[in-house]
């Protein structure tokens, strides 16, 4: 959406299979199959127009559809996927049984965009972490690319 739009993103999940609720997709010229803008379900926000916008801070467009108030989901038979495309200007709903504990990967798979950043992790299992050891040994690793090669810093708590 907003200014980066342009790529399909195939999202895949670690952990879990999940169930596609509904997909929006960008406005197309039906005689071109150009795309002409990006699906009006979603405002962009971030204090700039949808054009000039990174779409970061993205919500429904109409606020009625807060909470999981969204038409059209397809809760009596959804397709089950563990990775799918998210169309270029559009956005899917997905949803999760939250039944096996851990921290799993949700990332495009698109190598290069998972490497700038889109990436998350999903944790289902804060009450089976324990704490860390008070003396836990942190180390921050910083790649520097002018230099191709990796300098660890340690960092003590
Ligand atoms: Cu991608």
């Amino acid at each position: 959406m907003g200014q980066g739009t342009g790529w399909a993103h195939p999202v895949h999940m670690h952990g879990h299979t999940f169930y596609v609720l509904k997909m929006g997709y960008a406005n197309h010229n039906n005689r071109t199959g150009l795309k002409l803008e990006g699906n009006s379900d979603i405002d962009c926000r971030g204090g700039t127009d949808r054009a000039n916008s990174w779409c970061n801070n993205a919500t429904w467009s109409n606020p009625a559809w807060a909470n999981g108030n969204v038409p059209g989901l397809e809760l009596l038979k959804p397709v089950r996927k563990d990775t799918i495309i998210v169309p270029s200007g559009g956005y899917v709903i997905t949803r999760i049984k939250a039944d096996n504990p851990g921290v799993w990967f949700l990332h495009c798979h698109i190598e290069l965009h998972a490497n700038d950043g889109m990436a998350m992790l999903i944790n289902e299992s804060f009450p089976h972490h324990p704490s860390p050891p008070t003396d836990f040994l942190i180390v921050i690793v910083i790649l520097t690319t002018n230099h191709n090669h990796l300098q660890q810093q340690p960092l003590h708590q």
